[in-house]
């Protein structure tokens, strides 16, 4: 592993020096938890290793798309193939062709998929379609999803947007924002309410299957069920940002999990093997109102690159043909490692509930199921605090705010939960 002679303390001052609070995407800063972030020189398996040559067992695995463990074999191999042969032309290759057919293939309603550079750009892109398609400039979204830092969706964010003070940001057009309707998570009738007084002006619903951006809070039974009912009465499309759930929680994603069929599906990071990637799928009739078939602009040089196809590849390909054998490890570990972390707490007397979807969930101090954004904010940011320090000190990394969701990969193997669950056990003797 390599490591370097710069302490995490002197690389953040500098940072901050020439890059807005040292980091180049907010809750990395540390500020919900405060202290300093570490650097990351390196990542294998489970661990990752900061500059000061610290080794921690990571739960952010790059938010998500790490689900086989960091720098794993096939992906790597595939961007060592591809890297050679050119990293970027500006012009088609067969890896899109390629990748474009997998997610055919793997996501059950897609009949055809625009590969962009982010998921943010994917769900730009869907809400433009949306908007294209009907007509109509509202939609609706939930109060603490995120889907990116596009200006119609930075109206009451999670992640990021929701620990910096600023969950509606300034530089979003008043006239935008209010064409973004909110309504609490897991919250049906409010839903409806929306969809009575002006449904003839909402494009679309665009929703989490399991929010990830408030900690991880999944659907009640009922709710998306009940969203795509009233979709279609509407004549609005239902878009499921399933960018952290994508290919996470299932192999053919969240929407096959709970059943539900959306119009379109936006994707990021795991599409690309954790290179930068994002994709729009849906049905041909949708899908070809993008330019250049249809009259709905969305383009990108980076759009499809080459290596993020590669590793993309090679991870959905890895993911198909150990299909069986990867799903059910995490599964089987993730389950251990809550269950292990909730009787540490119990045995503590500490107020907790976990929510776990497969190998993504969080951890919330308060006792009552949190259903919406307004229960996770009850959860004890103070005692979060704590514990993540406590954890960061022993030799776990989970992300630094009490609003983002923890990710378990296939290489956190026994050695590294019980090590997780005995850090745990520590820490809450602290709290
Ligand atoms: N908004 C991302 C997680 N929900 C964090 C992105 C990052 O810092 O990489």
């Amino acid at each position: 592993m390599s490591s370097s002679t710069t302490t995490n303390e002197a690389l953040f001052e500098r940072a901050q020096r020439t890059i807005p609070g040292g980091v180049n995407s907010p809750v990395r800063a540390f500020g919900s938890v405060g202290g300093t972030p570490r650097f990351i020189a390196s990542a294998k398996g489970c661990r990752v290793t900061d500059t000061e040559g610290k080794s921690y067992i990571d739960y952010i695995g790059s938010w998500g798309p790490m689900i086989l463990g960091h720098a794993h074999p096939a992906i790597l191999r595939a961007i060592e193939k591809s890297l050679p042969l050119g990293t970027s032309f500006g012009a088609p290759t067969e890896g899109e062709v390629l990748l474009a057919e997998r997610l055919v293939e793997r996501v059950p309603h897609a009949e055809m998929a625009r590969l962009t550079t982010s998921g943010t750009e994917a769900t730009m892109t869907a809400l433009r379609v949306a908007r294209g398609i009907t007509g109509r400039d509202a939609f609706i979204k939930f109060e603490g999803n995120y889907h990116g830092h596009a200006d119609s969706f930075l109206v009451a964010a999670g992640s990021g947007a929701a620990t910096h003070g600023h969950p509606s940001s300034p530089g979003v057009p008043a006239a935008l924002a209010d064409l973004t309707r909110l309504a609490p998570i897991n919250d049906l009738p409010a839903v409806e309410k929306i969809f009575q007084n002006e449904g003839e002006t909402i494009a679309c619903v665009i929703v989490e299957p399991i929010a990830g951006n408030i900690g991880c809070v999944p659907p009640v039974p009922g709710f998306l069920e009940g969203l795509r009912r009233l979709c279609t009465e509407h004549g609005a499309l239902l878009i499921f940002d399933e960018v952290m759930t994508g290919f996470r929680v299932h192999p053919r994603c969240a929407q096959t999990l709970y059943g539900v069929t959306p119009d379109l599906t936006t994707l990021g990071k795991i599409v690309g093997g954790g290179m930068p990637v994002g994709a729009v799928v849906g049905p041909r009739e949708m899908m070809e109102q993008l330019s250049p078939t249809g009259p709905i602009y969305q383009a990108g040089t980076l759009s499809g690159n080459p290596l993020s196809v590669a590793a993309g590849l090679a991870l959905l390909d890895e993911l198909a043909e150990r299909e069986s054998v990867i799903y059910p490890t995490l599964e089987a570990s993730s389950a251990r490692l809550v269950d292990g972390i909730s009787a540490a707490f119990t045995d503590h007397d500490i107020a907790h509930t976990i929510p776990r979807v497969g190998s993504m969930f969080s951890i919330y101090f308060r006792e009552e199921a949190v259903l919406n954004f307004e229960h996770a904010k009850e959860s004890d940011a103070e005692r979060f605090k704590i514990f993540f320090h406590g954890l960061l000190d022993r030799g776990v990394n989970l992300a630094p705010s009490p609003y983002e969701a923890a990710f378990v990969s296939e290489s956190h193997d026994k050695a590294a939960i019980d090590e997780t669950i005995a850090a745990v056990r520590e820490v809450a003797g602290l709290l």
